[in-house]
């Protein structure tokens, strides 16, 4: 066992047991959705996952250790806490030597799960190349971490907050395959569709577990983005978020907000302008994640044994 990593009773056993575990990132919490219901949806988001089967691990830094499952006081903690370190790759082995508490990114979840040999992992939606890269040049490192990561990420697709273009782009330049699940076209987070297409469509977990297998069975290096649509029931209108999206992205300008804390400021000021309406999104997204997720987890533990 990796010396850096602390499982929890409930994954520790699940993987004595050959049980599917289902990683979950921390970011979210701390700097995805506001207390109480940030922590309300971590554990609303687990508790979905171990109905469907598989045992949940929410992973974030503390105490100089990688947490691979945190208890209740823990979560609560991630809720509650402000000023927590956002952890993507870069940030890592400081945080971790340092004894500082740190919410993981897509891209340090990925790693994370990755030490600890879980495979399948459940969230919102990834970073990806954010409008006016060109200049910025401000890609998420999530995306790299896709390349060279054996995780599959199930999420709601990524916010038009990005340039869902360039970033499908991206992922074909490094390999990445975007399934669709029972979709055609990459979903934008809050919509159901994009102008985008995607790689391949499952419309089963089945068909997503035997992608993935065979991709690593092959020697294939890296993750696989599975893009599954909001429910329709919360889905936003597509001009009705083009239009907070735009007023959010004017205002990070006119702040000169840089670097990590980009993708956190345009979240928060999207949700301020929506009134709330995309905090219900986000959480009933995440939600139908967590069942899609712990269904393709099962299924994979099945062909990986
Ligand atoms: N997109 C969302 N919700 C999130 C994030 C992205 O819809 O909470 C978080 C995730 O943790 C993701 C990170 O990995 O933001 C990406 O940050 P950046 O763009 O700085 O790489
Ligand atoms: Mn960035």
């Amino acid at each position: 066992m990796n010396q850096y990593l602390a499982l929890s009773e409930e994954v520790k056993k699940a993987q004595e047991e050959g049980k599917p575990v289902v990683a979950l990132e921390s970011t979210i919490i701390s700097h995805g959705m506001p207390y109480p219901r940030n922590v309300e949806t971590a554990r609303a988001v687990e508790q979905i996952i171990r109905d469907h089967g598989a045992v949940p691990a929410t992973i974030a830094i503390l105490d100089g250790k990688i947490k691979i499952g945190l208890s209740n006081t823990e979560l609560e903690d991630f809720g509650q806490a402000e000023g927590t370190a956002k952890v993507s790759r870069r940030d890592l082995p400081y945080l971790v030597a340092t004894g500082q508490k740190g919410a993981t990114t897509v891209a340090a979840t990925m790693i994370c799960a990755d030490l600890a040999g879980i495979r399948t992992f459940v969230t919102g939606g990834i970073g990806g190349v954010h409008r006016g890269a060109e200049t910025s040049m401000d890609v998420s490192a999530d995306l790299e971490e896709l390349a060279k990561t054996n995780v599959a990420v199930i999420c709601a697709g990524a916010k038009s907050i990005l340039d869902l273009g360039l970033t499908m782009e991206y992922l074909e330049t490094k390999g990445v395959p975007v399934i669709g699940y029972e979709t055609d076209v990459l979903p934008a987070f809050y919509t159901r569709t994009s102008e985008f297409p995607v790689n391949f469509r499952a419309d089963d977990p089945e068909t997503v577990a035997a992608a993935l297998n065979t991709k690593w069975d092959l020697g294939l290096v890296g993750g696989a983005v599975v893009a599954n649509p909001i429910p329709e029931a919360h889905a936003i209108d597509e001009a009705e978020i083009a239009a907070v999206i735009d007023q959010a992205l004017t205002e990070a300008q006119k702040n000169s907000i840089n670097g990590k804390d980009v993708t956190p400021f345009l979240l928060a000021k999207v949700e301020e302008l929506t009134g709330g309406k995309s905090l219900d999104a986000n959480i009933a997204l995440v939600e139908h994640n967590a069942h899609v997720g712990a269904d393709i987890a099962v299924k994979l533990a099945n062909k990986m044994d």
